[in-house]
């Protein structure tokens, strides 16, 4: 704990039960992909095969965080964090994956003492049940996701994850970002599986149907575990479960009603598809409309299932598009994106992936949106920055990652003003992510961490983004120090009965779609 030495005006804006910490993802960091009984995962031979990863690298080895998990969990200490959200590797726990297939003792093991490490250090585990890393034998024996089988298997695997850590785990996240899974692996092919009609890509696959019917099943698979949770661990463990959607904000490009509309379209299809069927029961209108007998249908009984299946909005999110109708992209809604605005200037500043750019303001406005529409707090498991040609620098110089730091000044500020202004009720905060690690199709080129990690010789190297974070969250949550505050100035007063007004209505007020130009 750090107390101030000197008596400087401090406003805490963020809650003391605020969570922030940082995220990866099993694949991404552990490597050690052939020790202690893990089975193979979907990413493993993926990886492997040339032209799948810009750089050609795999998982192999990766950030080593199988073996080095406990520098990983000092690193976290240092930084201060109180939460970490990590994954786990589903074919650890049941190598072969299905609900008849043998549970791993190794793999229980491992994932039970890196748990009570976190426990000892004072770090509540935020934990993924599946962050991508499908068993290999599942998508071998029946197709994996594309077949309704699935729903039971996951619900399997994860009941097995309640009872083995769930006396110490109390926030589950189901699954991360089925968007991509569904959209990345069987529509685009550009992620494991790589299903895709494009036969230069994949020689089996249909982009018209698979990635609807996928995303049918992640959703079940959800519902399903969601449901085993609540009647059979919830009264004794007292945690919380949720999905967590990627989902980025949906500005028209310019006023034009075609391009208001588009950015709707954006929205229902990068994350109605999903949260409408939870939050709301039903899938989003435009969607019905766009795929008809191609978007598949839930029973009754099923839909009783999946409406009102997560505690919380998990929400990913790390830019906002410029929006275009036109173009017959229905992953995207058949709206194209940009961020080059009519006036020629760029939205934000570019990173080094083609499809982010930094946009704050938009961060806000989803904020803001998601709360008017499904009405539960926020947690945010993911947000950040990849610096353009950071591994072509040293790592003197990779270590001053001024664009980075700017991007998490603009998203915090974001967050605390929908909090404080708004009233929107935000939870927690993970940046991603807490390493360089391996980012799925673009291998090690693109580095998201803010710890430099030298895959020579697997040293961590803390970033400044580390530190502007670490020192963010040690000044605005709430602590138990006694603290001097400023008097409260007449905005400062006016903006708390706005946004108790606001909350009592359940509503933002801010407005949802701006324009280009704002
Ligand atoms: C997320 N896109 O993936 C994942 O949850 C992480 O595992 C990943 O490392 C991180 O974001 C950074 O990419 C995404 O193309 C992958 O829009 C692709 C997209 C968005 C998110």
């Amino acid at each position: 704990m750090v107390v101030p030495t000197t008596l400087t005006p401090v406003v805490a804006k963020l809650p003391k039960d605020f969570l922030w910490g940082f995220a990866t993802a099993a694949f991404q960091i552990e490597g050690s992909t052939d020790v202690d009984g893990r089975g193979k995962s979907i990413w493993d031979d993926f990886s492997r095969q040339p032209g799948k990863t810009l750089d050609g690298g795999n998982g192999d080895v990766a950030t080593n965080s199988y073996e080095l998990w406990k520098e990983d969990i000092a690193l976290l200490k240092a930084y201060g964090v109180k939460s970490y959200r990590f994954s786990i590797a589903w074919a650890r726990i049941i190598p072969l994956g299905g609900r008849n297939d043998p549970v791993n003792p190794k793999g229980i093991e491992y994932y039970s003492k890196f748990i009570d490490a976190l426990l000892a250090a004072g770090i509540i585990p935020f934990v993924t049940l599946y962050h991508w890393d499908l068993p290999q034998a599942l998508h071998d024996r029946y197709g994996g996701w594309l077949n309704r089988e699935i729903v039971e298997d996951y619900t399997n695997y994860a009941k097995v994850c309640f009872r083995a850590f769930g006396g110490r785990v109390k926030h589950w996240l189901t699954m991360n970002e089925p968007w991509c899974v569904s959209i990345l692996g069987y529509g685009r092919g550009v992620f494991a599986p790589g299903r895709s009609s494009d036969r230069n890509r994949s020689p089996e696959g249909d982009s018209s149907t698979e990635p609807w019917i996928v995303g049918h099943n992640v959703i079940l698979a959800h519902a399903y575990a969601v449901k085993a949770y609540r009647e059979e661990f919830k009264s004794t463990q007292r945690g919380i479960i949720g999905i967590t959607l990627n989902g980025d904000w949906a500005l028209p490009y310019d006023d034009s009603p075609a391009n208001v509309e588009a950015a709707q379209h954006a929205l229902d299809v990068a994350i109605g598809w999903y949260a409408d069927p939870i939050y709301l029961g039903h899938y989003p209108e435009f969607m019905q409309e766009m795929l008809g007998e191609r978007l598949p249908a839930f029973t009754t009984e099923e839909l009783a299932v999946v409406k009102g299946s997560s505690d919380f909005y998990g929400m990913n999110t790390y830019t906002t598009n410029l929006c275009k109708a036109g173009g017959d992209d229905e992953f995207q809604g058949r709206v194209e994106y940009t961020f080059t605005r009519p006036d020629g200037t760029q939205l934000g500043t570019q990173a080094h992936c083609a499809w982010l750019q930094t946009y704050p303001q938009g961060f806000r406005a989803l904020l803001n949106y998601l709360y008017k529409r499904y009405r539960l707090p926020i947690y945010v498991t993911e947000n950040g920055f990849a610096v353009k040609n950071e591994n072509s620098l040293t790592i003197e110089q990779a270590i001053q990652d001024h664009d980075r730091v700017e991007y998490f000044r603009g998203m915090t500020a974001a967050a605390v003003a929908a909090i404080v202004e708004d009233g929107v009720d935000i939870r927690a905060y993970f940046p991603w992510s807490l390493l360089d690690n391996f980012e799925w199709a673009d291998g090690y080129d693109t580095r998201f961490g803010v710890t430099y990690v030298d895959y020579a010789t697997q040293k961590r190297y803390p970033k400044e983004s580390a530190k502007f974070l670490a020192k963010f969250f040690r000044e605005n949550i709430a602590n138990d120090l006694p603290k001097y505050r400023e008097p409260p100035n007449l905005q400062s007063v006016l903006n708390y009965v706005r946004s108790a007004f606001l909350r009592l209505r359940g509503s933002s007020g801010t407005a949802l779609v701006g324009t280009a130009k704002a």
